[in-house]
């Protein structure tokens, strides 16, 4: 008996398993609005049958996409193509959930395939980036951002809540808070980018202030009987990743006084002098740790697509899902490759029903070699 395989509840929501795909952009908005591509995309990930699909990093203001082509949700204009997509991705089973963000001194930026890099100063399709200082990232993404005062501050937050609204009315049932991958929020706990000397900076309290506040603003808003996440990246991998972790559980133990329900395990991504200990399954043991010191359900990304390791990640209850991204887009139907590895009876029955009927008694190489 598979556990990956297994439903998980969460509020009043339950996925029919523990595969998640996590945020993948497909930078191929047009002013924010998602597209047909959007549509197709999505349809095909639930379809493949994933518990859990989130939507991209969509911006809750323009100035917060990461580049020009990325989602948004600023506007009530971008409900209508969401709500599509939304309710394209429960027609297939899975539960729809999106990711809402601001890019902060990442933003403006050409996407992947156009260089990645920052868009340059003269373009008119680039803008001015903010952060909580004056501090560039670096590398390709050189630009120097404005430091944000406290009124650019507070716009922000409510902007979180104005989107997340948006996504409640779009049919969202799974929302995701982006604190992660050296974005805004990311930026005002990490010392590598925050050196404010207001309320807003300054010790671990300071530097998770702007988080809580977003939080709050969000959960106001957001029903309490839909899950409440945030992808975090807990470390750095630079060196002071004790101190870090230790600040990350404290602070992600307040997100959850202040009504956080579930955390996504990810890596800072502050910096561009990261050491980062690629390999498989490398984040697993973090993400128990902070399963662990904060109480709180989790999963992680990055190479949990192994079938043993995903497996293993649940039944050792290291995590209660298992995000999996480049896999699925190489193959949506990865879960149908996951139950079959791990030799479940009928690994067509993850598929939705239209499928996994004809499937499971006529189709297939698995059936075949069963015979
Ligand atoms: C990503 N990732 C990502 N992360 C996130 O939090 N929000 C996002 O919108 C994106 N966008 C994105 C686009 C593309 C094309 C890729 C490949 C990745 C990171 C992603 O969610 C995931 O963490 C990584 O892909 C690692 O997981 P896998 O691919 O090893 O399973
Ligand atoms: C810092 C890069 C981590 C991987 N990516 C994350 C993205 C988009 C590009 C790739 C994100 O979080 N939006």
């Amino acid at each position: 008996m598979s556990s990956l395989f297994t439903p998980f509840t969460l509020k009043d929501v339950t996925l029919r398993n523990r595969v998640a795909v996590p945020p993948m952009c497909q930078y191929s908005a047009i002013d924010g609005a998602v597209t047909d591509w959007h549509l197709a995309h999505y349809t095909s990930l639930a379809r493949g049958g994933a518990g859990l699909v989130i939507v991209e990093a969509t911006g809750v203001l323009p100035e917060g996409r990461i580049t020009p082509g990325c989602t948004g949700l600023w506007d009530d204009a971008h409900i209508e193509g969401l709500a599509k997509i939304a309710a394209a991705i429960k027609a297939a089973g899975a539960v729809p959930g999106i990711q809402i963000g601001h890019a902060g001194r990442k933003a403006s930026a050409n996407r992947p395939w156009e260089g990645d890099d920052h868009i340059a100063a003269d373009d008119p399709r680039g803008w001015e980036t903010v952060s909580p200082s004056a501090i560039a990232f670096g590398g390709g993404l050189g630009k120097m951002p404005r430091a944000m005062t406290v009124e650019d501050i507070a716009h922000v937050r409510d902007a979180f809540a104005a989107a997340a609204r948006r996504a409640l009315a779009a049919g969202f049932e799974w929302l995701e808070l982006h604190f992660a991958h050296g974005y805004l929020a990311q930026s005002f706990f990490s010392v590598h980018a925050n050196q404010r000397t207001d309320g807003y900076g300054g010790d671990a309290k300071g530097r998770g202030r702007f988080l809580l506040e977003t939080l709050g603003a969000v959960r106001a808003v957001w029903p309490e009987r839909l899950p409440l996440t945030a992808r975090f990246g807990v470390l750095e991998y630079d060196g002071r990743d004790e101190e870090t972790l230790g600040e990350s559980v404290a602070l992600v133990s307040q997100m959850r006084e202040g009504g956080l329900d579930f955390l996504n395990v990810s890596v800072g991504f502050s910096t561009p002098d990261a050491k980062i200990p690629w390999g498989p399954a490398f984040l697993a043991p973090i993400a128990e740790r902070m399963r662990r010191e904060t109480g709180l359900p989790v999963a992680t990304a990055w190479g949990m697509d192994a079938a043993k390791d995903a497996e293993h990640a649940i039944a050792a209850r290291q995590m209660d899902l298992v995000m999996i991204g480049r896999a699925m887009l190489a193959n949506p139907h990865y879960p149908f490759a996951l139950a079959q590895e791990l030799g479940m009876d009928n690994p067509w029955s993850v598929l939705p029903a239209p499928y996994a009927h004809w499937l499971s008694r006529y189709g297939g190489a698995a059936n075949r070699s069963a015979d």
